[in-house]
Order: structure tokens, then sequence, then C-alpha cells
């Protein structure tokens, strides 16, 4: 190996391969971005304290790439494989997401950065669902759908051959990781030819439309890229003007002065042909656009605010969903000082002059005294009631199924053979990081 490239650069190669390959398989995608670059110039026009900011952040050049993507695998041994392909991209499994509440019968984690620097440099992440075969009532069904999988291959023997060298050698030289890239690109790419006839797509998608999405094809395509939006009404309401059959509520919290969590939205799937063995033609509906918008993390504290309120919102009666939302969320603090006085959100601390004399024993005091500023820590993670809302505005209604089967985190983490990280733990130890650097003193993480 020559010298070997940093994790994030190959990231970030990653990400901008599949931005064009996803381009190009679903041109509707290109018009997403065009308004959502249309929207953030906007903005950034009419917000030049947001402009410069960014600015002086270094955002504003990768102020509309990819923030995430998803795809769906059908196997431990398909999850396990793509563990150490994200590995080589500095990528990490983080929280475990349940769908099947949801009546969407896979459970999920996000593979992404997880330090600082590499967060800075490309926060790229792919929320990754693994199918939940068991879930799958008809038994006869389920073997089927079994063995189907059983042999597919949905990585070539090139990628499996650079996975293993980055891990013998540490990591890939230059040329090893764009061929890693390439390589990588063929189990993203989308294989219109089904591997089942239609008659076993038909069985399938009557269990679950998802089911026939995950065991049909020949790899687990990606479903949807999203950008990052510095206004998701304003970009939703360009969706609509332009006649883009857009989901109809924006996911998560509602607007507000100080942002939370994460707030999405999308254009639903496109139907898209197919051809099954022997070439007789068929239709599938999975791929889509999604746009996001990424405001504070939230403590564990925050985040049982959070739910209630949503809960609150999305159960009762009376009004818009967006007025319940609004209304709900007025018990929400929304400034910056009350977030952190009542200990909802994470904040990262820094001086406001840096190399400003000694550091600063004690936090609250150099925060009164203006030495000490503090800056909530943005949301990396997923929403599983958002993710759910996502999941389901792409399936018919004759998609909603009740699945008694409840958490599996322990299979889950079986199939993809390490742990997933807890997020809460990373945010307060990202928390606690700046803290010692501001205070020179290691400092407890305050979970
Ligand atoms: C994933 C849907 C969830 C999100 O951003 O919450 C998601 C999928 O449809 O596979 O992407
Ligand atoms: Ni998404």
């Amino acid at each position: 190996m020559s010298v070997p490239v940093c994790a994030d650069t190959i990231r970030t190669r990653f990400s901008r391969a599949m931005s064009a390959m996803y381009r190009d398989e679903v041109p509707l995608y290109g018009d997403l971005l065009s308004i959502v670059a249309d929207v953030n110039r906007r903005v950034l026009a009419e917000r030049p304290a947001l402009s410069a900011e960014l600015r002086a952040r270094g955002e504003l050049d990768r102020l509309d790439v990819e923030r995430h993507g998803a795809i769906r695998l059908g196997t431990a041994a398909e999850l396990a494989m793509m563990r150490r392909a994200f590995a080589v991209m500095g990528m990490w499994p983080v929280g475990y997401y349940d769908l099947s509440v949801a009546g969407v019968p896979v459970h999920s984690t996000a593979f992404r950065p997880i330090d600082e620097a590499a967060l800075a440099a490309n926060p790229f992440r792919v929320f990754t669902s693994l199918l939940r075969l068991e879930l799958i009532e008809d038994e006869g069904l389920r073997a089927e759908a079994e063995a189907i999988l059983a042999d597919r291959r949905i990585f070539t023997d090139e990628a499996v051959r650079l996975i293993e060298r980055a891990e013998a050698q540490g990591g890939l030289g230059d040329g090893e990781a764009d061929r890693f890239v390439a390589e990588l690109l063929e189990t993203f790419r989308w294989h219109g030819d089904a591997r089942v006839d239609a008659d076993a797509y038909d069985r399938l998608s009557a269990a679950h439309r998802l089911i026939a999405d995950i065991v049909s094809f020949r790899g687990p395509h990606i479903n949807h890229l999203t950008p990052r939006t510095l206004d998701i009404d304003a970009a939703q309401a360009e969706m609509q003007a332009r006649g883009i059959d857009a989901k109809a509520v924006v996911e998560g919290p509602p607007p507000r002065a100080v942002p939370i969590l994460l707030r999405q939205t999308s254009f639903k799937a496109i139907e898209e042909d197919v051809v099954f063995p022997g070439g007789q033609p068929g239709q599938h509906t999975a791929r889509f656009g999604e746009i996001e918008q990424r405001g504070a993390a939230l403590t564990p504290a925050g985040r049982e605010l959070y739910d209630r309120l949503l809960e609150q919102a999305r159960s009762g009666t009376g009004g818009s969903y967006a007025e319940r939302l609004a209304t709900a969320f007025t018990d929400f603090p929304d400034t910056l000082e009350a977030l952190r006085e009542r200990g909802l959100a994470y904040f990262r601390y820094e001086p406001v002059d840096a190399g400003d004399g000694p550091p600063v024993a004690d936090l609250e005091a150099g925060i009164a005294a203006g030495h000490i500023r503090a800056t909530p820590i943005v949301y990396e993670d997923f929403l599983p009631v958002s993710a759910a809302g996502i999941f389901q505005s792409n399936l018919g209604n004759d998609d909603q199924r009740h699945y008694a089967a409840s958490a599996a985190k322990a299979a889950f983490e079986a199939a993809l053979g390490a742990p997933v990280l807890d997020p809460f733990a990373l945010y307060a130890a990202l928390e606690a990081q700046s803290v010692a650097r501001v205070t020179g003193l290691p400092v407890r993480a305050a979970a």
C-alpha cells in the first residue's frame, strides 16, 4: 500500500459517487437537488449572519451535499459484510431502530462517523435496515424468501478482497480506495432485472411490499439520498408548487427558533419498470428523494419531552397536524439558555477568543462572564417515528400491518457481528471533551 488514504476521504469519494449515480438513475432526484440549491441560496441571501457563520465553519462549500442515504438488507451475512465495508470509510453502527412497531418488518441502525473531526469532515451516514424474516407469517413463503436470499451475493469479489486488505493493512492506498468505491457502488446500484419470477414477486409483495423490495433483486439498491436544506418548509412548498408528489407532512419537530433533532420530508417513491426472468415486464416502486434539516441533539430528558409532545400531537384531534404539533411544542423551551439550563440538549463549549488567557476553571462563571460560548451539538442520528413515516409514505394503504413482535436488538447485533453504539453516550462524550478543553479539567459527562 502507498500512504493510506484517510477514511474520511474515502467516505467523501463514496458519497460523491453515490450522488452522481443516483442522479443518473432517478432524474427526479436531480430536480430535488436543484430545489434545495435554490432554497439554500435564497436563505443565505436573506440571512447574512447565518451565511457568515456557515462560512466561518467551512460549511458553505458543501452546504447542499448529501447527508444520508438508506438501504435494506436481506440477511445477517449481508449486514455483517456491510459493517466491514462501512468501517473502511470510518462509519460505525450507531443506534437501534425497531420499525416493527410501525408495521414495517425491519430493524435498523445508522452507519456514521462518530468523532468530532470525522463529523466535521463529512457526516454522511447510511440508514441500514435488515429484513426480519421471522415476521413473515406464512411458513412456506418465509422458507421461499430465505432460500432466494441464501445464494445472493451483493458484493463483488473485488470489493470483498479490498475490504479484507483494508482490515489487514489498516487502510487503503489512493488507487485501492478509488477501486473500493467503484466496486462498492455495484452493491448500491439499481438492478431492474429481478431474480425472482413475477409469481414469487407477487407473493412476496402480498406479504409486504418491502419484503418484495428486499428479496427480489440482485442487490440492496440505494433507495434514497438526502441533501441538507436550510429551510425545509420552503423546500417542501417548492416541491408542491412544481407538482412533485411530496409526502403530506414534514416529519419531526415543528419549526422553531432553536432547531432540535431532525426534520425530514421526501418525494414519494416512483414507479419503475422491471423485468422478470424470461423477459416478462413489471413495475416496482421503491426509490425516492428526501431532504433534511438538523438541529440540536437532545439529552435523554430532552428526548423524553420530545417523544411525549410528539405523541400528544399525533394522537390529538382537532385542527391540522401542523397546528397540533405547534401547540404541543409550546411546552418545549425554545431558547439556547433554557435548553441548556434545563439540561434538554447537548452543548459544545468553546472559548470566545481562542488563545485568550488560561483555561477557565468554572464553566458557568466563564459563560456568565462571556468568555465561553455554548453552541448546540448537531443531532447526527435518526428518529424512529419519522423513519416509520418515511417508510409508510412509500407504501400503499394495504401495507399497514400489525406485527406482534417487538424490538430484537440482541438478534440485530448478533447479525451485525458487533454491538451498536449508544448515541446518547457519543453526544455526552463530545460535550465532555469540549468542557475539558475549555476548563482544562477532565469533566464527567453529563448524560
Ligand atoms: C429508510 C426510511 C428511513 C429516514 O431518513 O428516517 C429514513 C428506508 O425507506 O429504507 O431514511
Ligand atoms: Ni432518509
